[in-house]
């Protein structure tokens, strides 16, 4: 068989060949120096060392020299809010002044006011919004993403999201990947009495239209928000009803969310700042994703989650953005990457393994994206770097050349390649 693409002259390439990567395992991303791949079919057909065999050459074959850069699997970011009206700039003097985020939502503001922010917007501006951030992580070298709702709190506007997320995924060459999170916060119309907006909740969950939108179901549990047994009850059902199951746990107070997700068996928990050692115990015995997000830590100004400790008790740990507009506006992983390594004290082999195999792990896309193997989705990146460590050490600039989806190219030098 011969290929329709040969990129060769690769300096590093992590292949992180071999499947999801758990604790120890996490510390070798499967390196060849020296390496060259063949694309067939959108799919990868060969991974090797040294020089490509010429028999895989004919006259079609579009040759790639990658000039001994580094080359990895397209990124993968698995925890975003892409889809929301507004910005929230106007709470950071509160911040500053040491307002907690959860007093700001106490008060009306935060998440409630991107709410109404989102039920203002039309689908075309929510999309065109969207898009823009979408570009920006696409050039990033970022193939795939999760895209939560959780910005309507009503069914109308819950759905706008969602049909957002599914015409950006038909038209971008970014892959989304949707989340029902109704249960994001209690909205204002709700505010005495709580109880209803949860039978809301159950009631969107049961919504034929969300359930054909979403593959996986989301709620925010914490202080004052959803409590374990509310988010049990939720997730519970959701489970039943056919969704994947995910859970915003231990962000900021240390609930037990970590254990119920490990008691649910949920995908993947995210955040985990506040998490219990009892609670990390039980992501890595059930296998959950432990999904960390530090540069919402970062901006939040908090304590990181103990990523070492995840990795010691043998959690498969994936990092992600946790693009939204209160408590992490950044779409950009690669300073993520950088923030994994610095602050979470993980090494560059851990740190791509945490957004791609990992990441695909905490969608469900394992066994089609994520590495750079045989029969895998042809998603890569070949960056004007030399090598792993760099891009994490040179930080807070994009190190991205070129960006190529299904086996084709998607960006170029930087520039989006419009199709
Ligand atoms: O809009 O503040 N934590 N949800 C849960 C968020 C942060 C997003 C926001």
């Amino acid at each position: 068989m011969t290929a329709d693409l040969i990129v060769f002259n690769i300096g590093e390439l992590a292949t992180l060949n071999g499947g999801v990567r758990a604790g120890e395992r996490m510390k070798d991303a499967a390196l060849i120096k020296e390496a060259y791949f063949a694309v067939k079919d959108g799919k990868f057909i060969e991974v090797g060392e040294g020089d490509y065999p010429t028999s895989l050459v004919d006259d079609a074959t579009q040759l790639v020299d990658a000039k001994k850069a580094l080359v990895t699997p397209g990124l993968v970011d698995a925890h975003t809010d892409l889809i929301h009206g507004g910005s929230r700039e106007n709470e950071l003097k509160q911040k500053l002044e040491g307002v907690p985020y959860l007093d700001i939502l106490k008060a009306g503001g935060g998440i409630l006011s991107t709410v109404k922010a989102t039920r203002q917007a039309t689908h075309n501006e929510l999309y065109d919004k969207a898009k823009n951030s979408l570009d920006i992580m696409l050039n990033l070298g970022v193939t795939t993403i999760e895209c939560k709702s959780g910005y309507g709190l009503n069914l109308e506007t819950e759905i706008k999201q969602l049909e957002v997320a599914k015409e950006l995924s038909e038209n971008h060459p970014v892959d989304l990947v949707s989340t029902f999170m109704g249960a994001h916060a209690i909205p204002v119309e709700h505010k005495e009495n709580p109880q209803k907006y949860i039978e809301e909740v159950f009631s969107m969950l049961e919504s034929k239209k969300v359930r054909e939108l979403s593959e996986f179901a989301d709620i925010f549990c914490e202080d004052a928000v959803f409590d374990v047994k509310q988010s049990k009850e939720i997730l519970s059902r959701a489970k039943e009803l056919g969704f994947g199951v995910k859970i915003h746990a231990d962000e900021i107070v240390s609930l037990g969310g970590a254990e119920l997700a490990g008691e649910l068996g949920c995908v993947s928990a995210d955040h985990l700042m506040a998490a219990s050692e009892a609670g990390i115990e039980m992501l890595a015995k059930n296998k959950v994703v432990a999904n960390i997000l530090p540069g919402t830590t970062f901006n939040l100004n908090k304590d990181y989650a103990n990523a070492r400790l995840m990795i010691d008790k043998g959690c498969i740990v994936s990092l992600s953005s946790d693009y939204n507009p209160g408590s992490c506006p950044t779409e950009n992983l690669q300073l993520i990457m950088t923030l994994g390594s610095t602050k979470l004290r993980m090494t560059p082999d851990e740190v791509i393994a945490a957004v791609t195999i990992n990441a695909a792990k905490a969608i469900n896309r394992e066994n089609t994206i994520g590495s750079i193997e045989v029969g895998k989705n042809a998603d890569f990146v070949i960056y004007k770097a030399e090598n792993l460590s760099y891009i994490m050490y040179h930080f807070g600039i994009n190190h991205v050349k070129d960006v190529f989806k299904n086996g084709r190219i998607v960006v170029e030098n930087q520039r989006i390649v419009e199709a």
